[in-house]
C-alpha cells in the first residue's frame, strides 16, 4: 500500500500520526540512527527529511542512515527542486498555496516532474499553507511569500478548500519551524471543518498539550523537529500521546 492510502485510511479510523522532521543541517546521520533505533517499526511515524535549505550535503546520507535503522516510512520534505533524493521513500510535492509566488505554486515542480517520473518514487501532492507562527521564518524568507496572519482563520480555511478543489491530496498547515506559536487551534478546526482530505500540522509544537490539542483539534497527523531536536525525549512523550489518542479510536 503506498504511503497515501495508507494516510487516507487512517484518517478515516480516526487515527493520529507523528511525522518526525529530520533536518539534515541540524541532525547528523548517527543521531538519526540513534532516533530511528529508538522507534519501533510498529509506532504510527514517518520520518520527513528536509527544510528550507539543506547546506551540507547530508542529504542522501540523512536518508540512508534512517533507513538502516527503520523500515519506517522516509519521506522528503522539499524546500525546492535541489532537495529530490531517489533514495527516499516519496517526496511531499508542496505547492505554497497560501503565497503568491509562482516558483513555489508550480515553477519547481516544473522542473521536478520529470525527475520524479523517473525516479518511481511517490509522489503526495500536498497544499502548503503557511500561517503566521509569531516570528519571521525560514520557509517565508526562503519562499518569499507573506504567511497567513494566525487570526485570518476563513483566509486559510478557503485557501485550503480551494487546495482541495485543485486536486491536492493533503494540505499541511504550517506555522514554520522554530514558530514561536503553532497554528492556533481555531484554525485547525476550521481547516479541518473545511476539507474531506489528509490535514497535516505542524511548526512551533513543542508541548504534549500542544500535540494534543492540534490532534482534537482536526490534525490527522503533526509534524515535530525542533523539539525533539533539543530533546530527544520529547519524541517518547509523544509516542505515548499518540498511542492513547488512538486507543479510544
Ligand atoms: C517545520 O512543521 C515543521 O516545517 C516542524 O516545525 O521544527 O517547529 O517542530 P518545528
Amino acid at each position: 500500500m503506498n504511503l497515501h492510502t495508507c494516510i487516507a485510511e487512517r484518517k478515516a479510523q480516526k487515527l493520529k500520526t507523528i511525522a518526525v522532521l529530520i533536518d539534515p543541517d541540524k541532525t547528523s546521520p548517527e543521531q538519526c540512527i540513534k532516533i530511528a533505533n529508538s522507534i519501533s517499526d510498529e509506532m504510527p511515524v514517518i520520518f520527513l527529511v528536509g527544510g528550507s535549505l539543506i547546506s551540507n550535503g547530508s542529504l542522501s546520507a540523512t536518508i540512508q542512515a534512517l533507513k538502516s535503522a527503520s523500515s519506517l516510512p522516509v519521506i522528503l520534505f522539499p524546500g525546492g527542486v535541489t532537495h529530490i533524493c531517489e533514495e527516499a521513500d516519496g517526496i511531499l510535492l508542496l505547492s505554497l498555496i497560501s503565497g503568491r509566488n509562482a516558483d513555489f505554486l508550480i515553477g519547481q515542480h516544473v522542473t521536478a516532474a520529470p525527475i520524479l517520473k523517473k525516479s518511481g518514487m511517490e509522489v503526495i501532492s500536498t497544499g502548503y499553507v503557511l500561517v503566521d507562527g509569531g516570528v519571521p521564518t525560514s520557509v517565508s524568507y526562503m519562499s518569499n511569500t507573506t504567511p497567513v496572519p494566525a487570526n485570518k482563520t476563513d483566509i486559510a480555511a478557503c485557501t485550503a478548500m480551494a487546495g482541495e478543489m485543485l486536486g491536492l491530496k493533503m494540505i499541511y498547515l504550517e506555522a514554520g519551524s522554530g514558530a514561536q506559536e503553532p497554528v492556533n487551534i481555531e484554525m485547525v478546526k476550521a481547516v479541518r471543518e473545511s476539507i474531506a482530505i489528509p490535514l497535516i500540522v505542524g511548526g512551533g509544537i513543542r508541548s504534549a498539550a500542544q500535540a494534543s490539542d492540534a490532534f482534537n483539534a482536526g490534525a490527522d497527523m503533526i509534524v515535530v523537529g525542533t523539539a525533539i531536536e533539543e530533546n530527544q525525549e520529547f519524541l517518547y512523550a509523544l509516542l505515548d500521546l499518540t498511542a492513547t489518542v488512538n486507543a479510544v479510536q
